[in-house]
């Protein structure tokens, strides 16, 4: 059986969590992280030595760094779906996923960080729109991308659009002014069509907390949302 280890509002863990759930695995997740505690067991440094999150295990196979976990489970359970099989298709999808982390990645988790996580009346406007212009500024090279193409590699879903949706779904949810992303917008708009995307990625944004389950809360008392 697979183990997922971590916190399932954490955006390094959602990415994992979404992939599994495109692949249709059976997988048990391993609340770790945060108040969750588990990362300085010894029992956790066997299988991240780091001691983040996430983590998994496959059998006897352990591994971690998030899009590393993506591409791992997308190329055993995956492949020639959600892994493309032509090695140049893979190439670029790999080439898009480093982008996300280098690029995308950082100025909308800021951003998120400087608005849903900081109150109100300590919110910081000219931070704020430095982050949103350095968000839109990295997210107009994938809007030029996605011009003619459904997806990240072309006509179909891969592991290339994970890690980016992910970020999308951040950087269209945080409260600021957003200039156009014509071509971003529209492929967000199939992501959400996607019942594993609304269900492991959408819903963790923590807008009313009544409808909460008590696991969001958990996680919200922590400040993973
Ligand atoms: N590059 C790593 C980063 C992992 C990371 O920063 N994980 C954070 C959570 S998002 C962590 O483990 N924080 C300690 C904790 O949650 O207790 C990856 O992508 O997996």
């Amino acid at each position: 059986m697979l183990e997922i280890w971590g916190r399932p509002y954490s955006s390094n863990v959602i990415p994992v969590i979404w992939a599994a759930n495109e692949l249709g695995l059976d997988y048990t997740l391993q609340l770790a992280g945060g108040s969750f505690g588990k990362l300085d067991t010894e029992a956790y440094a066997q299988i991240n030595p780091n001691r983040m999150i996430p983590a998994i295990r496959d059998g006897d196979f352990a591994l971690w760094e998030s899009l590393t976990i993506v591409r791992y489970l997308c190329d055993r359970y995956g492949a020639g779906t959600l892994s493309p099989s032509n090695i140049q298709t893979r190439a670029i999808a790999d080439q898009w996923m480093e982008w996300s982390a280098s690029r995308a990645f950082g100025p909308v988790i800021y951003l998120f960080f400087a608005t849903v996580r900081t109150q109100p009346d300590q919110r910081d406007p000219e931070k704020i729109a430095k982050l949103r212009d350095e968000a839109h500024e990295a997210l107009t090279l994938l809007d030029q991308h996605l011009a003619d193409k459904a997806y990240v590699c072309g006509d179909s879903f891969t592991m290339a659009d994970i890690p980016l949706g992910c970020v999308a779904y951040r950087y269209f949810n945080v409260e600021v002014d957003r200039p156009p992303l014509p071509n971003v917008e529209a492929w967000y708009q199939r992501l959400a069509e996607r019942p594993a995307y609304r269900d492991h990625v959408m819903r963790h944004f923590g807008t009313n907390p009544d409808e909460w389950s008590a696991l969001e809360k958990a996680c919200a008392s922590e400040g993973v949302l």
